[in-house]
């Protein structure tokens, strides 16, 4: 009776794991349409949302999808936990029927769960390689170049350290760097620091670089498929000032850029290459984040009222 009813048990374990199968399958058929439509639905799943690159939009569907799968797998694990529970509850002192030792059951969740380790590398490679491809030519090559703590950002004539600089945006202390760029062009940036590691990060792009000191030029390419302004950041601790190392990168379409890029060239400043295409007054700044103010005591970042040794009350105090 033992053999019949275990072989009955897997055909019935087999049926409901087919079930949870075509269950998927299913739910990817009528969500899969559009996994944006069901990242919107959900807050991204804790992303900062579908991104503004097209590669940006390749790794938002990979993430999508990926929680989708799991989720899936998560009710299904949960579902047949439940039901252990419920069906098989004690009921008396009698031992149930072991099912250890039960070939096809054993195949089943040790193949399963290679499968779908096998399914997500598969699609994270796919991902990977591309958000990492490099063309042969670039429309727009620029080198982010990082110090302590501030942002220069050279549009080159060509790719590598011999290029020449064409026109140039760097922060200062006052005025946050901004990086003009344009829509629907293949552009590469090339990573350079003067100093320590740093690493540069736009949150809407989903992706951050390291840049670093020495000949190393770490390079990625993007293409931009939606105008605005987005903050940047500096993604690596890289000193006091760290966290304020903030630049600002403001898409716009390819004529705008042109004319950005031929202000600037001209010899305007990157403000007044901004009022000539139409962001003037204070649209010619940043608008995404202000710069930092370093007066420390001001801020009241020391304790309240303590003042330097020597100085101050504390110093006429014992006189
Ligand atoms: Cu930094």
């Amino acid at each position: 009776m033992s053999a019949k009813s275990s072989a009955a048990r897997s055909r019935a374990a087999v049926r409901i794991a087919g079930l949870g199968l075509s269950g998927t399958a299913l739910l990817m058929l009528l969500s899969g349409c559009s996994l944006e439509g069901v990242g919107n639905a959900f807050g991204h799943f804790g992303w900062p949302g579908k991104g503004i690159t097209l590669q940006a939009h390749k790794m938002y569907d990979l993430w999508i999808a990926s929680t989708i799968a799991a989720l899936v797998v998560g009710v299904f694990v949960w579902g047949l936990i439940f039901w252990c529970i419920i069906r098989y509850r004690k009921r008396g002192d009698e031992l149930p029927v072991q099912t250890r030792f039960n070939m096809p059951m054993e195949v089943l969740y040790t193949v399963t769960p290679v499968l779908i380790v096998a399914i997500l590398f598969y699609y994270t490679a796919i991902v990977q390689t591309d958000v990492d491809k490099l063309s042969k030519n670039p429309d727009q090559v620029v080198e982010v170049v990082a110090f302590k703590w501030n942002w220069q950002f050279n549009y080159r004539d060509g790719m590598g350290a011999e290029a020449n600089t064409v026109a140039s945006t760097v922060g200062s202390s006052d005025v946050i760097p901004i990086l003009v760029l344009p829509t629907n062009e293949k552009i590469r940036f090339e990573e350079t620091s003067k100093d320590v590691i740093h690493s540069f990060w736009v949150p809407e792009i989903l992706f951050k670089r390291d840049v670093f000191p020495g000949n190393v030029r770490n390079t990625f390419e993007i293409t931009l498929d939606k105008e605005g302004r987005y903050v940047g950041r500096c993604a690596e601790l890289c000193g006091t000032y760290h966290a304020f190392m903030n630049f600002e990168l403001v898409v716009v379409s390819p004529e705008r850029f042109d004319q950005f890029l031929a202000a600037k060239r001209d010899g305007s400043s990157t403000q007044e290459a901004m009022a000539a295409i139409g962001f003037t007054g204070d649209q010619a700044y940043a608008t995404t984040t202000e710069p930092f103010d370093s007066r420390r005591q001001k801020n009241g970042w020391n304790q309240n009222g303590a003042v330097a040794a020597g100085t101050g009350a504390a110093a006429t105090a014992g006189k």
